[in-house]
């Protein structure tokens, strides 16, 4: 039997940056990437993807709009990770560096793929260009991806479940 583990992933975006953190603890650690991370029960996917970024960042998201779903399966594992990806060009409140992420603010000519989980250099080009996407990847370990999928999406189911 297998289990899915529901995630929230932010990315605030300039007309040319993307503000990335690098994280500094846990799953991830030393890896560039957006804000996020679990979706708490009692909250819906969307009200964790605004908490997450508060606490990581300091920042608050207006208007967070839903990008794709990105779906990882790690071989011998039975847990499925579903990461539900956003982003957003309003935001508010003062940019910090937290317990868990030091943000810097990247070129998109400068994205620092070769610091970052392996599946994203995949999955960011569709996120640039503006395409809603749906993604999933099969890993081995944290470095290997074995096998991969992603397809554009006319649109994404809604967030507004509370879990
Ligand atoms: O709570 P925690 O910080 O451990 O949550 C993990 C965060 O990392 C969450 O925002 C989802 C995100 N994440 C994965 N896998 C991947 C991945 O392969 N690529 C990217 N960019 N983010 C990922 O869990």
């Amino acid at each position: 039997m297998s289990s899915r583990k529901l995630f929230s992933l932010i990315f605030i975006r300039k007309t040319s940056e993307i503000l990335l953190g690098l994280k500094k603890r846990g799953f991830g650690k030393n890896k560039w990437n957006g804000f996020g991370g679990k979706v708490e029960k009692g909250e819906s996917i969307l009200q964790g993807a605004i908490r997450e970024l508060k606490e990581e960042c300091g920042l608050s998201a207006e208007q967070l709009k839903k990008v794709g779903i990105l779906e990882f399966e790690f071989k011998g594992d039975t847990v499925l990770l579903e990461v539900h990806v956003f982003e957003t060009y309003k935001y508010s409140g003062e940019l910090i560096e937290s317990e868990e992420m030091q943000p810097k603010w990247y070129n998109l000519k400068d994205i620092p793929f070769k610091q970052m989980w392996p599946d994203d250099e995949y999955w960011f080009p569709y996120m640039l260009r503006g395409e809603l996407f749906k993604g999933y990847f099969l890993y081995r370990g944290q470095d290997l991806i074995l096998k991969y999928n992603i397809e554009t999406m006319e649109e994404l189911p809604a967030l507004d479940q509370v879990f």
